[in-house]
């Protein structure tokens, strides 16, 4: 049974479909040396529709030797910064070109609303691509003037220079899996690295249409491997890997440790970009309608399953009552579909697995005590919905305010002073980030730097720039993606010291 209408793709999404899904080798569309295969399932019916290679450590092994190739012989080393520059631009062309198909294999694969596939995730990666090909021509080190008082008759010279770091090795995860591969990519063709990239056994698809594209944009072949297969098995030989030089990840913080500690045994970089349960403060002066309006999209933007999603809700016990009647009003009215379909504004969770452990958090939170204001329960039909859902009646200590949901469910609780809040919203392992609803700016101000998190909005929630460094304070994550800081990510710093 096909998975969706025929009238909902485009031609060029039916023709990608079609095709065997293959991993990309050096030059190569291979299948598992195991032979076996993943099924890529529906999200919205439950329904497998095509499938991809179950590859493991022996196609992860070729695609590194595939990586070294060509991060050590061929064109890539010898590319000028400009033409690697001009190369990802192509690249980002390309992609905005094949817009609307990738919107649609990310719709099919994850679940999530094509409209936002193609208006943020495609639309960003088209930008961050761009945005790093600048980089390319601007990694340089600099000057020294040294001195050795041992040596006060030579003349000494030092210089640094920004190397790339070598065969980078990225996993990822599948709430975002065009733009994290994007977030990957991107910085380690600027910077003339090569990459084997492991995208999640949930959403394998557009990973395998974006290494077509970077091949036709003219990357010479094992610049871009993408290896396709369990965490287990193809992430664990990859993060594992002694010919790699780097682990990029993202993922859940559980996996993140894993993974880390796997790099760290072979002094492997690894960078991690790990879970959340961020904060929304919603101060006693904040419009409640345009707190309301914010507190929903920071919760419900790509079905909760989102880094950065505003999962605990604090606002002043003044303003309360009216935010969670707004805020659950909106949740009650979202419109519930397929991804695919243009008119849905919630699409299904990626998996079964997801629905559950979603739905296992709100079970939880009822034998608890809470009380769901709104939503509360599995959505209608085969397909893995969970209703946007708004929980009172919580206490801090509850499972649903300490762990990451991963789904559109938001706890939200008053509170009295802006001590107290800040104590509360810092009351968690993560860090990744919070948002401050208010146009008092000194109150703003002061709370700011109390927040313990990689990022805070103000009067927004989830809102990235290129240009700003993304990661994560406490247990979520090591190191800083995007803006200027993810060049130290992909690059070495060689000290050289010359006596004259
Ligand atoms: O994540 P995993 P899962 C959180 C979120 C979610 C939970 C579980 O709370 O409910 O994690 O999701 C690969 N060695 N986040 O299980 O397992 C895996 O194949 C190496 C937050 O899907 O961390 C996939 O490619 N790799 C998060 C990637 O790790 C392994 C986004 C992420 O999967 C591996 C996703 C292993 N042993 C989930 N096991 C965010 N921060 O955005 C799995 N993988």
């Amino acid at each position: 049974m096909a998975p969706y209408s025929d009238q909902l793709v485009s031609a060029a999404t039916r023709e990608f479909l079609a095709r065997p899904g293959r991993m990309l080798i050096g030059a190569e569309w291979a299948d598992a040396v195991s032979g076996e295969t993943l099924a890529v399932v529906d999200p919205a019916s439950g329904t497998a529709f095509t499938s991809v290679p179950a590859g493991d450590a022996a196609d992860i092994d070729r695609a590194v030797q595939a990586a070294r190739r060509a991060f050590e012989s061929g064109d890539w080393p010898r590319m000028r910064p400009v033409d690697r520059e001009r190369l990802l631009l192509k690249f980002a062309d390309l992609i905005e070109a094949n817009a609307q198909e990738l919107a649609e294999i990310e719709a099919l694969d994850n679940g999530k609303p094509v409209m936002m596939a193609r208006h943020v995730d495609v639309a960003l990666v088209v930008d961050f691509l761009r945005y790093m090909a600048g980089w390319a021509t601007k990694i340089e080190g600099s000057t020294m003037d040294v001195s050795v008082p041992l040596m006060r008759d030579r003349e000494l010279f030092g210089f640094t220079r920004r190397e790339p770091v070598g065969v980078v090795g990225a996993i990822i995860p599948w709430n975002f899996p065009l733009l994290m591969a994007a977030w990957k990519v991107g910085p380690a063709l600027a910077s003339g690295c090569t990459m084997v990239l492991k995208p999640a056994e949930e959403t394998p698809l557009t990973a395998l249409r974006f290494a077509e594209l970077a091949l036709q944009a003219g990357y010479p072949p094992g610049v871009l491997n993408v290896v396709t297969g369990l965490g287990h098995t193809a992430g664990a030989a990859l993060a594992g890997h002694k010919g790699i030089e780097k682990v990029a990840f993202t993922g859940s913080t559980e996996i993140g440790k894993l993974v880390g500690k796997a790099a760290i045994d072979n002094m492997t970089r690894v960078s991690l970009e790990l879970g959340g349960k961020s904060p929304v403060i919603v101060l006693d002066d904040a419009d409640p309608t345009m707190a309301a309006a914010g507190a929903a999209q920071a919760i419900f933007f790509n079905q909760g399953q989102v880094c950065t999603a505003g999962s605990r809700l604090y606002v002043h016990k003044s303003r309360f009552e009216q935010v969670v009647e707004g805020l659950s009003g909106i949740a009650a009215a979202m419109k519930l579909g397929p991804g695919i379909d243009p008119d849905t504004q919630v699409g299904p969770l990626v998996s079964a697995v997801q629905q559950q452990r979603v739905l296992g958090y709100i079970q939880s939170g009822f034998a608890e005590g809470a009380r769901a204001a709104a939503g509360g329960a599995a959505g209608e039909g085969a397909g893995y919905f969970v209703k946007p859902t708004v929980l009172v009646d919580t206490r801090d200590d509850m499972k649903v305010v300490r762990e990451e949901i991963f789904g559109p469910v938001v706890v939200a609780m008053p509170y009295d002073d802006l001590d107290e809040v800040a104590r509360r919203a810092n009351d968690t392992p993560y860090g990744l980030a919070a948002s401050i609803w208010s146009n008092d700016l000194s109150r703003v101000h002061r709370l700011i730097p109390r927040i313990k998190a990689g990022t805070v909005w103000v009067n927004c929630h989830n809102i990235l720039d290129n240009a700003m460094p993304f990661g994560g304070y406490k247990q979520s994550g090591i190191g800083r993606e995007m803006g200027r800081a993810v060049l130290d990510l992909y690059t070495e710093s060689k000290s050289v010291i010359m006596a004259l």
